[in-house]
């Protein structure tokens, strides 16, 4: 995929302040510290782009990044972050509830996991949750350099058990080697295009 241009279009709290419509989507959603911004970064080729947090939790928005003027990745606040209060959990399930509640121009929903752990409960119920809301979802086992390859199949047939899923794939990647963003890249414009949306690849 050739990255023409990559720019942060809105930091939206509320549903009036979503981009217009008409333009395709896909968002990246997991735990906070599971390698979300990373993965986006290394996605667009930018260092610093969306933020590599030092201090996970904090983001409580919902970016929207339009990349080559053709379609956004959205990046929805993490969680699963220990040290957040009540009310801060509430705030985080209905800023996620507005967004996934009819969003036309959402194609997939990627659920980023780490590829060394067993997903949680959090992470067990946010797949279901995206599933429930009728979206498409596809698991992404990110800092795949945690393991050696010949583990690969172990690990994500652990993660494949708890989630739930039958013969959907799981596509490994890690920020640190650079490593399955090009299948990652090929599952999102395949998306885009089985919606029926035409994305420029070069
Ligand atoms: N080894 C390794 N570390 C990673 C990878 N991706 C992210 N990290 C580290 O994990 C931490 C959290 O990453 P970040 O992208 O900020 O996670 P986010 O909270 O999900 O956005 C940072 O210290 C990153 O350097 C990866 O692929 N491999
Ligand atoms: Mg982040």
């Amino acid at each position: 995929m050739k990255i023409r241009s990559s720019e942060i279009v809105m930091s939206a709290v509320n549903r009036d302040q979503y981009p217009a419509e008409g333009i395709p989507e896909v968002a990246f959603v997991g735990r906070s510290n599971v390698g979300k911004s990373s993965s986006i970064n290394s996605l667009l080729n930018r260092r610093n782009f969306a933020r590599v947090s030092q201090t996970p939790g904090k983001t409580r928005t919902i970016n929207f990044y339009l990349i080559n003027e053709e379609f956004f990745f959205v990046d929805l606040p993490g969680y699963g972050y220990a040290k957040v209060s009540k009310s801060e959990k509430a705030g985080w399930g209905k800023i996620m509830e507005r967004y996934l509640t009819g969003r036309d121009e959402l194609c997939r929903i990627y659920l980023l996991v780490d590829i060394r752990h067993e997903p949680t409960n959090d992470d067990k119920a946010m797949y279901d949750w995206v599933k429930y809301f009728g979206y498409d979802c596809t698991v992404v086992a990110t800092k795949a350099d945690k393991i050696s390859r010949g583990k690969y199949q172990k690990h994500m047939s652990v993660i494949r058990k708890k989630l739930g899923l039958a013969d959907e794939k799981i596509i490994p990647v890690s920020s640190l080697k650079k490593t399955g963003f090009d299948i990652l890249w090929d599952d999102i414009t395949n998306t885009y295009s089985e919606h029926g949306y035409e994305i420029t690849v070069d």
